[in-house]
């Protein structure tokens, strides 16, 4: 008898295919979350899930669920797992670091350069077949990216990749991190640490890579916006929660800023309307890893972590080693 697993949302057929040579599998192939309730029944019985970061994975989901093993999430974020609960229940618990860091950091480039450069307003403007008035010194005027500073908060492996992208562009880099890199690190980014202060007022983007908790809630909020250069920019791929959403609706509302690039929200999926009100915020539904190889990627990360963690070994991206023996 193969073990049960439950697959909470739509993946790739290739990724069922993979996970059925191993489990018999209860799919809820929908483009939509499970509700709370129904994932807590659905967990019941099952040996193994995959899970997104839609599913809230906590005591609730966790209290029926006595034969449970693993839970794997499709995402290296994993601030949808109450992972102390998980630890408790004696569950491990993983995600996908790794597989995604160029498809994100390509990402930051496309919203930087987005917002940098105005191209949404402008393709907003062209189809409304506005260009007859062209001037000279338009409405287009734009921040240049070559020769820029850029600035990192949160320098982990796609804060990195983001950094490396800086080259072409002859800009500068500059940093913070609770630590500075190693030495070579930082030579390989070319890249500066300096402390917060500095980066907020410096950096021409702001490009915020650092993973969410409690700690890092609202770390962007109106002081830290009002450091910043009128002339600058922001750029999120991170987390909604990272930035406080109506801190920098006001922000951008008045110019204090010149633009931002967000890619995540507070509240996701839903989306605070007076964005939408703004023309100089180029916003996209968290699309960072998306592309389809590293979709892909990231799913046969999730199964094979799921694969590894049901049949004894070891996954290779245990979040909770230390509640299996170190
Ligand atoms: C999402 C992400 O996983 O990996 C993460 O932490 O935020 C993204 O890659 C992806 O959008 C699927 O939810």
């Amino acid at each position: 008898m193969k073990p049960k697993i439950l697959v909470s949302r739509e993946v790739f057929p290739e990724v069922i295919e993979h996970l059925a040579a191993y489990f018999e599998i209860d799919y809820h192939a929908e483009d939509a979350a499970l509700q709370p309730a129904e994932l807590a029944a659905r967990l019941a019985g099952k040996a193994g899930a995959i899970t997104m970061l839609s599913d809230r994975i906590d005591d609730d989901a966790l209290a029926g669920a006595h034969s449970l093993k693993a839970v794997c999430n499709v995402a290296v974020g994993y601030n949808n797992f109450d992972l102390a609960a998980i630890s408790r229940a004696g569950v491990m618990a993983t995600n996908t670091p790794g597989v995604l860091d160029d498809t994100t950091a390509d990402t930051v480039w496309a919203l930087l350069m987005a917002s940098g450069r105005r191209i949404v307003a402008a393709d907003r403007w062209l189809r409304a077949g506005y260009w007859q008035r062209w001037k000279f010194n338009d409405d287009w005027l734009g921040q240049d990216v070559h020769h820029a500073t850029l600035g990192i908060l949160g320098m982990g492996r796609i804060g990195q990749a983001v950094a490396r992208r800086a080259a072409g562009f002859a800009m500068k880099v500059i940093y913070h991190n609770r630590q500075p890199l190693p030495a070579e690190q930082e030579r390989a980014c070319n890249a500066t640490w300096v402390d917060k202060d500095a980066l907020l007022r410096d950096a021409d983007f702001l490009v915020l890579m650092l993973p969410y908790s409690p700690a890092v809630h609202h770390i962007v909020g109106a002081a830290e916006l009002a450091q910043m250069k009128p002339s600058a920019h922001l750029i999120n791929v991170a987390r909604g929660g990272i930035v406080d959403d109506g801190a920098l609706i006001d922000a951008l509302r008045e110019k204090r800023i010149a633009g931002a690039g967000l890619d995540v929200f507070e509240n996701e999926p839903a989306l605070d309307a007076r964005f939408c009100e703004l023309d100089n915020v180029v916003l996209t539904p968290h699309i960072g890893s998306s592309s389809r190889a590293t979709r892909l990627a990231m799913a046969m990360c999730a199964a094979d972590n799921l694969i590894a963690a049901l049949h004894g070994r070891r996954p290779p991206n245990l979040l909770n080693p230390e509640v299996f023996g170190g």
